[in-house]
């Protein structure tokens, strides 16, 4: 049997492909392929690096889909389906709209492979594949399982190893799809699993996937303890109320963190409130002034993820978040337009509220583009809320901006590694910014 794995690109710009300067692994594929019998041929085709060789002779191939891909997904599927050969999708956005999803696919996986996938390579090779497998989430993610990583072979990817610990996270906030995927739950593999899984690869640097490292403290640091004696350096995601937890710093920090993406989401009260972000609550009550102390006594390399376009957002505030970002010199910041997923509670709000663009599937549009606002902001135009976020990115990731930023002693300047580690990814994401913004999504003009 013979399978393709393919990794969806987000689109092209005007004048041809989106070219993505900073392409990480495609982990889940790798722990499909590891979940995947030896004796199936299985191959990755990643379309953000190569063509999509739609004339080969493959008996499945199974596209992972997520929302910013989903019209390029479907293109491919439709392709290949075309030509007679069976499509499974799987992934984020199918679980959240498989109605969708279903008129694209021979078979649909919702939720995690690892229950399943067996299942529907037996199903697959008897010709007799099913419409649905309900694969729900995996209490011990990978199962022992180890993400075949020979895939990747040849391809150019950052020289950063994916990894999870962990999938979901238990916080309630309105906006995130992963809470929905997940329904607010949280599960971790076995620490020895991950440790071995790292022993197993040449690389240093780790990138743990985890949608929040620190929701369950007890097994994060049973983790961090394990990995100590690897020498590693990592990054993860990780929810600010960490903070209060001493022993889990410390360790985190023996444990070689650089620094974890963190969701400050906004620097307004209101607004913490209103999108249900309980794990800043105690924090936004001095503007965040404790924690970013905090993260710096620790050493914290943080990449500062805002979302703009709350109903308590005003442009004035995104200016001030903007503010907030560079005085606090942070390693990265992001500040993404909040964004309505479907089956979250935000896309059922703004729904009932009438505030969908795009007709309400803004990723499937032929005229959305990346990063603009696919709603209707409370306090602004959509216009202005998409030329505001993209001047936040133009000011944080601008030279002088990098320069000035580079030149703090207690995060990136605390060692030549923090240091050359900041100089190096730092203009690649700026360059990744401005490639992709505006850009639309799938090949095909609609
Ligand atoms: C790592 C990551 C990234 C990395 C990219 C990694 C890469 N390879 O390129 C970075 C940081 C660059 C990134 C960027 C973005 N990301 Co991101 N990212 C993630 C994260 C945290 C983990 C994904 C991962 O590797 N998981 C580990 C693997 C093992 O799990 P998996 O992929 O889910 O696969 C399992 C199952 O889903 C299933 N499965 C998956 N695919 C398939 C396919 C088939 C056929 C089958 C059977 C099963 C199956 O089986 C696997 C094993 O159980 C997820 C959160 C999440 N929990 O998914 C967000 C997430 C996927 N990202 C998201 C978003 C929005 C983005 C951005 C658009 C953010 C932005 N505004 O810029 C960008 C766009 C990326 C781009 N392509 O340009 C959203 C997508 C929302 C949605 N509804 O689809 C997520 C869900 C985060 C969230 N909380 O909302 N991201």
């Amino acid at each position: 049997m013979k399978l393709a794995l393919i990794y969806p690109n987000i689109g092209r710009k005007e004048h041809g492909m989106f070219l993505d300067g900073a392409k990480m692994e495609p982990l889940g594929l790798a722990v499909l392929a590891g979940l995947t019998p030896p004796a199936v041929e299985t191959i990755l085709f990643d379309d953000r690096l190569e063509d999509i060789p739609y004339d080969g002779d493959f008996d499945l191939v199974a596209i992972s889909v997520q929302i910013f891909t989903a019209r390029r997904s479907y293109e491919i599927s439709d392709e290949f389906r075309r030509r007679g050969t069976p499509v499974v999708l799987g992934g984020v956005h199918v679980t959240l709209i498989p109605e969708e999803a279903e008129a694209h696919a021979d078979a649909l996986v919702l939720g995690d492979a690892e229950n399943v996938w067996q299942e529907l390579l037996e199903d697959a090779r008897a010709g007799n594949l099913k419409k649905k497998y309900m694969g729900r989430t995996a209490e011990r993610p990978q199962n022992g399982t180890r993400a075949r990583r020979e895939i990747f072979a040849g391809k150019k990817y950052l020289p950063v190893t994916l990894m999870q610990f962990s999938r979901g996270c238990p916080n309630r906030c309105e906006f995130c799809a992963s809470g929905v995927y997940f329904d607010k739950r949280h599960h971790t593999r076995d620490v020895g699993d991950v440790t071995d899984e790292i022993r197993a690869q040449k690389r240093k640097l780790v990138f743990f996937t985890d949608d929040n490292i620190v929701a369950d403290k007890e097994a994060a640091k049973e983790l961090f303890k394990a990995l100590i004696p690897l020498k590693i350096r990592w990054v993860s995601q990780a929810s600010m109320d960490m903070l209060d937890d001493g022993e889990l710093m410390n360790l985190m920090v023996k444990s070689g963190c650089l620094g974890n993406v963190i969701g400050f989401e906004s620097i307004g009260q209101t607004g913490i409130e209103e999108m249900r972000k309980d794990s800043n609550a105690r924090f936004i009550e001095d503007g965040y002034e404790r924690a970013v102390a905090e993260l710096r006594r620790y050493g914290q390399q943080t990449w500062a993820a805002f979302t703009v376009g709350h109903d308590a957002d005003t442009v004035e505030l995104i200016r001030e978040t903007c503010d907030f970002a560079l005085r606090h010199k942070f390693c990265f910041a992001a500040f993404n337009i909040l964004n309505p997923y479907p089956g979250t509670d935000l896309y059922r709000r703004l729904a009932e509220e009438n505030r969908l663009l795009y007709g309400g599937k803004w990723w499937l549009h032929p005229e959305y583009r990346f990063n603009h606002a696919s709603f209707v902001p409370k306090n602004m135009s959509p216009d202005e809320l998409t030329a505001e976020s993209f001047r936040c990115r133009q000011r944080f990731n601008g030279a002088g901006s990098i320069l000035r930023r580079a030149f703090e002693p207690r995060t990136n300047m605390r060692s030549p590694y923090r240091f050359f580690a900041y100089l190096a990814y730092n203009p690649i994401f700026r360059r990744e910014v401005f490639n992709k913004q505006g850009i639309l999504f799938g090949y095909e003009k609609g």
